[in-house]
């Protein structure tokens, strides 16, 4: 369990995983099915072996409850996580007339002349989505993603779901029920996304005066994504017993396509060989009780000490 199950499942791909093509060329190992637990008790999940983002994965996290798709939000909060997949839908359209950015994940990282004309535009576009409105409602939008379908999900006759608001008023008022679920995944949507969700479901569970929180993750980048994926629901469990007066318990992750891109091979045997050091926590600060209310400053994350950070490229 813990950051342990994490490297256990590294060792997993590398040792057990097939080769496979995967929609980014990139090439992956995979295996089909993982689960890791996390006791939310002993620690907070922030990896050690390598140093993750923390400021990121909160600022993202709060975007989703905010229910905002737009990245002008992680702009605001210097967060990049989502620029390629927004930049994407830009210079593919007919308002883009700079040099052409087709597979420009790819070709940023085989070639450096491309990967300068890259940065430019992708600054230009970064700046546009800040100063602009009309450009950031068209480009800056992802679509129906985590925080539409969270809070906003589209019924039939009209009327929007707040899945999130509902879940939390089911755990405060009726703990022992087993339909404490959101749920992402809206498959008439998903042809209209920029990256149909990868987490796709979560379920929570209350027992012991304990709040417990699964997630079904149906394609897991495990270098990249997965640790911000852990911490970040992390978070959210931890903000959602806060408001609902319970100890935290165990975050559960389960995996669908479990996948260790072939670039990040060498840096994923780096991390192997570090030796895992002691949990950090998470502080609640201020007396903000509303999961709705939290902002970056009301909380933090201290005795953080992790090894160095690790790089590697992303696939888009
Ligand atoms: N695509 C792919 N191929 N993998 C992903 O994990 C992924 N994640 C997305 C969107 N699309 C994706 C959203 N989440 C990073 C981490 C999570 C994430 C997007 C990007 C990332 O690049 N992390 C870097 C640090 C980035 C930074 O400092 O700005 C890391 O080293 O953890
Ligand atoms: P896919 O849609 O073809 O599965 O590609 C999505 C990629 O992004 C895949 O490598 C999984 C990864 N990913 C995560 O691991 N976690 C995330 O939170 C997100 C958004 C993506």
């Amino acid at each position: 369990t813990g950051e342990q199950a994490y490297l256990d499942l590294c060792k997993h791909i590398l040792e057990n995983g097939t080769k496979k093509e995967d929609r980014t060329n990139t090439g992956t190992y995979s295996v089909f099915g993982y689960q890791m637990r996390f006791d939310l008790q002993k620690g907070f999940p922030l990896l050690t072996t390598k140093k993750v983002p923390f400021r990121l994965i909160a600022s993202e996290l709060l975007w989703f409850i905010k229910g905002d798709t737009n990245i002008r939000y992680l702009l605001e909060h210097n967060n990049n996580i989502w620029n390629e997949w927004a930049f994407e839908k830009w210079v593919t359209s007919s308002d883009y007339n700079g040099p052409d950015m087709e597979d420009f994940g790819n070709r940023s990282q085989a070639d450096e002349a491309f990967n300068k004309q890259y940065q430019e535009q992708m600054a230009v576009f970064k700046e546009n989505v800040l100063q602009d409105d009309n450009f950031a409602a068209k480009y800056g939008s992802l679509g129906s993603v985590y925080g539409k379908q969270w809070r906003q999900w589209k019924t039939s006759t009209d009327t929007t779901i707040d899945q999130l608001k509902d879940v939390i008023m089911s755990i405060k008022h009726n703990p022992d029920s087993r339909r404490h679920i959101v749920s992402a995944w809206n498959p008439e949507d998903v042809p209209s996304m920029a990256l149909p969700p990868c987490h796709t479901l979560f379920q929570f569970y209350v027992a012991d005066g304990k709040l417990s929180c699964q997630l079904y993750q149906r394609s897991g980048d495990v270098f990249l994504g997965v640790p911000f994926n852990i911490a970040s629901y992390a978070l959210l469990t931890h903000l959602i017993a806060h408001e609902c007066d319970l100890e935290v318990g165990e975050f559960v992750h389960t995996l669908g396509d479990a996948h260790i891109y072939l670039n990040h091979v060498e840096q994923v045997k780096t991390q192997l060989k570090r030796e895992i050091r002691s949990m950090p926590k998470l502080e609640i600060t201020g007396d903000k009780q509303s999961v709705f209310d939290f902002e970056m400053e009301d909380f933090a994350i201290t005795n953080y000490n992790p090894h160095p950070s690790i790089k590697a490229p992303i696939a888009v």
